[in-house]
């Protein structure tokens, strides 16, 4: 890749633009800034799915669709639906809340995930679908990033440049029937900022790289819109879609128009080789108060919060801040001496990466230049948890035991067999054997003298693993009595080792996981394999069924289930660190809990957090 600007071309769609072409070195003269580099190249599209869970939940049971539905974990509405949301409902909110504003609000139980990560799984590999190459990256169960950087490259190469508005999207390079008719004159769907038109044909108003930039965002925009199209269509779902250049900026961007919409980030981007005015990348991100950017940990922007206002921030983790505590990303980048190095004295410690001055400096400059990295076929490895207000005898740690083993086992059967379960005469073959079976467990912190108690486990966890009996991947049996075989001839005496004096006081959390992933000669490096179609129409078929039982009683069987649930368990869950496992170093990632040390997907955090300061 080259490091220097880019040339001016002739005509915006000369031959395709090679990446390296693209690639923007900027300069910054301001004191103490280091080289920024930008890569301009790539069009990224970033999907999230609205209201996902309710959007799973109406999928399974449309006639939710029309009325105020929420979604519960624990104490808390996880999300709600936007006919919810329009009475007042809003994310994170507490159950208790959610009825006093809305008294009719419907809402089910989402603690057992598996819907949800089916969902997302079949909508992923819908959306990957799409694309010539395997870069399709989810995020947590409801994002996905689309790099389709190699399509428009193909599509811009094909332009006429005489009657841009009568353009043709290719979608196969192999089928030219194959794809949709397009105006590559304007953007589709809103952009930031706001545009009336753009100048692609005024030569003096616009310089070719903004010029030829401008123009692949529009195809990427209308690519975007046709792929939401198809999502509406053919799953049921709508998405809130961002395009631009970077993971980064097509996540932020997509926020501005909720939800079943799109926005595109438009040039210029500024700081580019003849224009060195500020561009439209500065004026959106500056605008985003510095806790809102992925990339800045909670922690980091407490700290770059405190710096700025030379007192420090006031402790409100998870809502939304004061005015007066508010610091936007423009504050802080443009404070005095602020640099990579400047960031790192604030930020850096121990424990903090040692990059992580120049990685925030390019957050707060809008630079992300990760990849959209390509999916795995299978997971590294699968585990499940539970946490619980204290579990502290042996029976009741075996009945954990096996309620976990079985959804392991269920999730084993799903993430890594080929085939469609369910479904008649196919064949069934495992992807992958898991070698290694680990079971970890956390204690508790014992009480202070006031009753009260620490949420400091500086015991952490404590793990035991041992090899992974064969008889794991006997189909033959249900999921049940294979996880019953399970605990009884692997997991009890893993845990009797753990504890080999019988005390364990009392225990927060039981994971149980299959690690050390073997994958089967011959699986497809990157693709499932599964037919979606198919896919889609099993999970309607097993919905309907199951919502025969009308609206009412499915809302009065939840709100019956959730007292007395809530008081005494917490809700198994996946623990998705392990899904997330390979992004922990990267910008969109996991964020560690302050308070029990957990990793945590950030989509989830703020959720994580509530939970803990709700009393016990
Ligand atoms: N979720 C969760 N805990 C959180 C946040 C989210 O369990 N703290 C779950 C429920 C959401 C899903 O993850 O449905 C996706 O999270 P989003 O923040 O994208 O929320 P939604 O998709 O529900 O709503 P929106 O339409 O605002 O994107
Ligand atoms: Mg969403």
């Amino acid at each position: 890749m080259s490091n220097g600007y880019v040339e001016p071309r002739r005509n915006a769609t000369d031959q395709v633009t090679k990446n390296s072409d693209m690639r923007i070195t900027s300069m910054l003269a301001l004191a103490g800034m280091a080289a920024l580099r930008r890569d301009d190249s790539r069009v990224i599209i970033h999907f999230d799915y609205d209201c996902f869970y309710a959007s799973v939940l109406e999928a399974e049971n449309p006639a939710l669709k029309s009325l105020p539905l929420a979604v519960q974990q624990k104490q808390i509405v996880v999300t709600c639906n936007y006919e919810a949301r329009r009475r007042g409902l809003r994310k994170l909110q507490l159950i208790r809340e959610a009825r006093q504003i809305c008294p009719d609000v419907v809402i089910v139980l989402g603690e057992d995930l598996t819907k949800f990560r089916n969902a997302s799984k079949i909508l992923y590999d819908f959306l990957k679908g799409f694309l010539w190459t395997q870069r399709a990256e989810r995020l947590g169960f409801d994002e996905v990033f689309l790099d389709a950087t190699d399509m428009i490259d193909y599509n811009m190469a094909l332009l006429n440049p005489y009657d841009l508005a009568h353009s043709f999207f290719f979608l196969d390079k192999q089928d030219p029937t194959n794809g949709f008719q397009f105006d590559a004159t304007k953007f589709c769907g809103p952009t930031y900022p706001e545009s009336a038109g753009i100048p692609l044909s005024d030569n003096t108003r616009i310089e070719e790289s903004q010029r030829t930039l401008t123009l692949r965002l529009i195809l990427g925009s209308h690519l975007a819109h046709y792929i939401r199209s198809r999502l509406d269509n053919e799953c049921g779902y709508t998405a809130t879609v961002g395009i631009s250049t970077s993971k980064l900026l097509a996540k932020l961007v997509g926020n501005t128009h909720k939800p079943n919409n799109q926005t595109a980030l438009i040039p210029p981007y500024g700081l580019s080789a003849i224009s060195r005015e500020e561009g439209n990348i500065h004026r959106f991100i500056d605008d985003h108060e510095v806790g809102k950017i992925p990339g800045i940990g909670f922690k980091s922007a407490h700290k770059l919060r405190t710096y700025i206002l030379h007192r420090e921030a006031k402790f409100k983790p998870y809502t939304e801040r004061d005015d007066k505590d508010q610091v936007k990303v423009r504050n802080v980048r443009l404070s005095s001496t602020m640099g990579p190095s400047k960031l790192l004295d604030i930020l850096g410690g121990p424990g903090t990466p040692r990059d992580i001055g120049f990685r925030t400096w390019e957050l707060l400059n809008g630079v992300d230049n990760s990849e959209v990295r390509e999916a795995r076929a299978v997971p590294k490895q699968i585990s499940i948890e539970d946490s619980y207000m204290g579990v502290e005898n042996f029976w009741d740690v075996k009945k954990q035991l096996h309620l976990l083993s079985t959804s392991l086992i269920q999730r084993m059967r799903t993430d890594l067999i080929d085939g469609n379960q369910g479904t008649d005469g196919e064949d069934l073959r495992w992807m992958a054997h898991p070698r290694t079976l680990r079971l970890s467990t956390r204690r508790r912190s014992s009480k202070n003298a006031d009753g009260s108690r620490d949420y400091c486990f500086t015991n952490g966890r404590t793990s035991r693993s041992a090899p992974l009996p064969n008889f794991i991947f006997n189909l033959a049996e249900s999921a049940e009595v294979v996880a019953e075989k399970l605990v009884n001839d692997c997991l009890v005496s893993m845990f009797r080792k753990l504890y080999p004096d019988k005390s364990f006081g009392e225990l927060s959390l039981i994971n149980v996981a299959v690690t050390n992933m073997v994958e089967s000669a011959g699986v497809e490096k990157q693709s499932s394999g599964r037919d979606i179609g198919k896919m889609l129409k099993q999970q309607r078929s097993d919905a309907a069924s199951k919502s025969e039982k009308g609206t009412e009683n499915f809302h009065q069987d939840f709100l019956a289930q959730d007292e007395s649930f809530l008081n005494n368990h917490s809700g198994a869950r996946v623990d998705e660190t392990t899904w997330e496992e390979s992004d922990e170093e990267e910008v969109l990632s996991t964020q560690v809990c302050d308070v029990c040390g957990s990793h945590i997907p950030l989509f989830a955090f703020s959720a994580h957090a509530l939970y803990h300061r709700v009393p016990d």
